[in-house]
């Protein structure tokens, strides 16, 4: 089209040399130039001279001269050269605007002719202008779904140059995007247009920055550029995304409530709130939602509840990621809880029993229990035990089963109660323990008798004893309990001189306390043999059975009978013989008595209670002889009746009061009358006379003295004289008158 241009003109300017051509044959003195615009000044524009038909220095002489309308000239005459120049810069746009032909007249005067010659001076246009944009930058806005084909106009460009030199059209920086259209207008102006060649993706490219081009058809071509900024607006064309699909986290179950869990996270493209994300969970479970809180702005899950490992192990979720356009994506958390051991063993008894009885068999089982752990894994791993100084033993049954049960033979009487410490401990770390006790009563089993604190007891009872009267208690424990131990006493029955013992002893089956049930007479019967047996109340019962010796013990009960001198039984007076002779001292007689009872009951004295001449006779103490003796015919000193030799030689000496020397009184009278019954003996006599009638003259024999040997007794045994008693080993009798009668008084016991 630009060339087109071109050659129309050309052929213009040819016309305008014919035309000029005429104009000078027919003298219309139209004169035509042409001069580009922007030349310097004195620019030749034509050579008037020669238009004119003058010569160059006619041009002064003849006055010609451009005729001024007042404005600044543009063009001068050079009278040397007879030229027309041009006087200063010429700027066609500035004279002539967009008009396409720019021809500037002036006339021109030769005053001494006074003829007027019209010039015309066409302003040739020259490339002097690119083509400009006013915008310095454009910014479009497009929206990321516009459809291919879509059109954006785009700013116009100007040239103030004309015909080819003016705009000639525009160009776009290659691109993928977009492409550029021209239309025309009617005008003829050309509006540039933007059509969008394929779709946008804000996500990939938010802006595309262009170049529009605007050229001229000069030569060189001019041209002006100005960017295009295309701005892609959003629309919510993308869904949120979790990072992750699932989420898998393991916590401890002992996590601290406020503990972030984790954190997840969705990532949406779009551009403000259409790439806003908000998090919840979806459908969630109660248990769960009391458990987990999501923050909906960042993401974040925090622990608000207690976890148990113990109740739930394991959280599924889905969390719901939506952005602001209501979009929205799920993904899976899935919450593992890990085991702590933060739960101690538990002991149930399963069943028991509070008391074994004693004896029982090894092996009797006093609990069967069951041990449990809430943890898992070796948090949850129990065992189970008791302290090894016990006589049980916990054997494992079945699983966590447990069977408590003796090991040996347990004795009541030793203990009688156990209080067991049952343990047991999970194998975490550290370990879990916890303690139980089981409270064991030993039952009792009658399995000990009665026992007596003495192997044998003795008893004593003064005879002519009330009747009813209690003389002993015996006592017998029992290690056992309750009826085991709830002793009863009775009395093995026997007979005694015929009689069953009940007739003359009973017991308190309760107290165990002895009554006598006759009045004992000691000259009867000094002793009496007894069991009695204590039996508890088991089943079957115990008993024991101990001896008891009942000794009767004198009482001066029995007057003594003077057995010599005998009273005639004519009824005179006896009489004994003396001789006339007889000196001081001379043993007349020797009165001789008996006393049934024994001991100090028959120890005798004698005296004189009447006397025809006072002081004639005298009779000895204790010896019944008289003329008083000087010592004592038959005891050595220390054999003397009394307080062994502290009383010596007192012939009135007093019979000993105190317990000891009661017994060994007594002893010396066994002592003394054994040996009267030996047939060995010093004093002796034959066999059954006791020895009598050796100190006492052959009348005198065991007829006239009853044997009272057995008087003597020995408290605590039922030893009594016998012939065969032991020895004597008395001294001689002080008195020389050995062949005199002696008293009987040693017979007695
Ligand atoms: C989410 O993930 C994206 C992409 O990995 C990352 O750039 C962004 O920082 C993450 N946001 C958070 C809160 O972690
Ligand atoms: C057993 O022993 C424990 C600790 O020694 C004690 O706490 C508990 O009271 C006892 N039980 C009985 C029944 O005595
Ligand atoms: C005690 O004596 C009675 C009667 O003689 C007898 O039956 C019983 O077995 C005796 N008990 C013992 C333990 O010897
Ligand atoms: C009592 O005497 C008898 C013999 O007569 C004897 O067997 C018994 O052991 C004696 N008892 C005591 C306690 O001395
Ligand atoms: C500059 C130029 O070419 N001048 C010419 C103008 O015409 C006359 C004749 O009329 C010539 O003599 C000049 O040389």
């Amino acid at each position: 089209m630009a060339n087109q241009l071109l050659r129309l003109d050309r052929r213009g300017l040819v016309l305008l040399y014919i035309f000029l051509g005429t104009l000078q044959e027919s003298g219309a003195r139209q004169i035509q130039y042409l001069v580009p615009e922007e030349t310097d000044k004195g620019f030749f524009v034509g050579n008037i001279s020669k238009d004119l038909g003058l010569e160059p220095w006619e041009l002064a002489e003849r006055r010609v001269r451009i005729v001024s309308r007042g404005k600044t000239p543009l063009f001068a005459l050079n009278p040397r050269s007879g030229s027309l120049v041009t006087a200063g810069r010429i700027d066609r746009e500035e004279l002539c605007e967009t008009v396409s032909s720019c021809i500037l007249k002036m006339e021109i005067l030769v005053e001494d002719t006074l003829k007027i010659y019209g010039v015309e001076v066409e302003i040739m246009d020259i490339n002097d202008n690119a083509p400009s944009f006013r915008e310095e930058e454009v910014e479009i806005k497009v929206s990321e779904h516009a459809t291919p084909g879509s059109r954006f106009p785009l700013p116009n460009a100007r040239d103030p140059d004309v015909g080819i030199n003016s705009l000639q059209g525009y160009q776009l920086n290659s691109n993928s995007y977009f492409s550029l259209q021209v239309r025309g207008r009617t005008d003829g102006a050309k509006n540039p247009e933007l059509v969008l060649e394929g779709s946008l993706d804000r996500e990939k490219e938010a802006a595309h920055l262009l170049f529009l081009t605007a050229l001229d058809g000069g030569d060189p071509v001019r041209q002006g550029t100005v960017p295009i900024r295309v701005v892609v607006l959003d629309i919510n064309d993308h869904i949120p995304k979790f990072t992750q699909s699932v989420y898998r986290v393991s916590v401890p179950e002992n996590l601290s409530p406020g503990t972030r869990v984790l954190v997840v996270n969705a990532t949406d493209p779009d551009e403000g709130i259409n790439g806003e994300v908000v998090y919840s969970f979806r459908d969630m479970e109660s248990r769960a939602s009391e458990i987990f809180q999501l923050d909906s702005q960042t993401g974040e899950v925090l622990l608000q509840g207690p976890l148990d490992f113990e109740k739930y192990r394991f959280y599924e979720m889905e969390i719901q990621g939506q952005d602001g356009g209501g979009l929205s994506t799920t993904a899976k958390m899935l919450i593992t809880v890990v085991d702590v051991n933060d739960n101690v063993p538990e002991i149930t008894i399963t069943s028991s029993t509070n008391s074994v009885l004693e004896n029982s068999p090894p092996g009797t089982v006093i609990a069967l229990l069951n041990v449990q752990d809430q943890d898992s894994g070796e948090n949850g791993q129990v065992s189970c035990f008791i302290p090894n100084n016990l006589p049980f033993n916990l054997e494992k049954t079945y699983e966590y089963y447990y069977k408590l049960m003796t090991n040996r033979v347990l004795d009541r009487e030793h203990i009688q109660s156990y209080n067991i410490t049952l343990t047991a401990t999970d194998q975490g770390s550290p370990p879990l323990s916890t303690k139980t006790h089981i409270s064991l009563n030993v039952a009792d089993d009658n399995d000990n008798a009665p026992t007596f604190a003495h192997s044998s007891y003795s008893a004593y009872i003064l005879e002519n004893n009330a009747r009813g009267a209690s003389f002993f208690s015996v006592t017998a424990l029992d290690w056992d309990s309750e009826e085991n131990a709830r002793v009863t006493y009775s009395l093995v029955e026997d007979t005694v001189q015929g009689a069953p013992l009940s007739s003359y002893i009973s017991i308190n089956s309760d107290t165990g306390v002895l009554y006598a049930l006759h009045s004992f007479d000691y000259e009867q019967f000094r002793d009496l043999q007894l069991q009695v047996m204590a039996h508890d109340s088991g089943d079957p019962p115990l008993s024991s059975n101990v001896s008891l010796s009942l000794f009767v013990l004198d009482q001066n009960d029995n007057t003594p009978e003077i057995l010599y001198p005998a009273l005639p039984t004519d009824g005179s007076t006896g009489v004994e013989l003396a001789p006339r002779s007889a000196e001081p001292g001379y043993l007349v007689t020797k009165v001789v008595a008996v006393d049934r009872d024994s001991g100090q009951n028959a120890w005798l004295s004698y005296r004189l209670l009447k006397a025809s001449e006072p002081g004639l006779f005298t009779v000895g103490l204790h010896t019944g002889e008289q003329a008083p003796p000087n010592t004592d015919w038959r005891f050595s000193q220390a054999q003397r009746p009394g307080t062994s030799g502290s009383q010596n030689g007192d012939e009135t000496g007093t019979w000993p009061n105190n317990q000891f020397d009661t017994e060994m009184l007594q002893a010396m009278i066994l002592a003394s009358a054994s040996e009267a019954a030996d047939g060995s003996s010093t004093l002796g006599g034959g066999a059954g006379t006791m020895g009598l009638s050796a100190r006492y003259g052959p009348q005198f024999t065991l007829q006239h003295v009853p044997d009272y040997r057995q008087n003597v007794y020995i408290p605590g045994s039922n030893a009594t004289l016998t012939n065969a008693a032991g020895k004597r080993d008395g001294k001689a009798p002080a008195s020389g008158n050995g062949n005199k009668k002696k008293s009987g008084k040693k017979e007695k016991k």
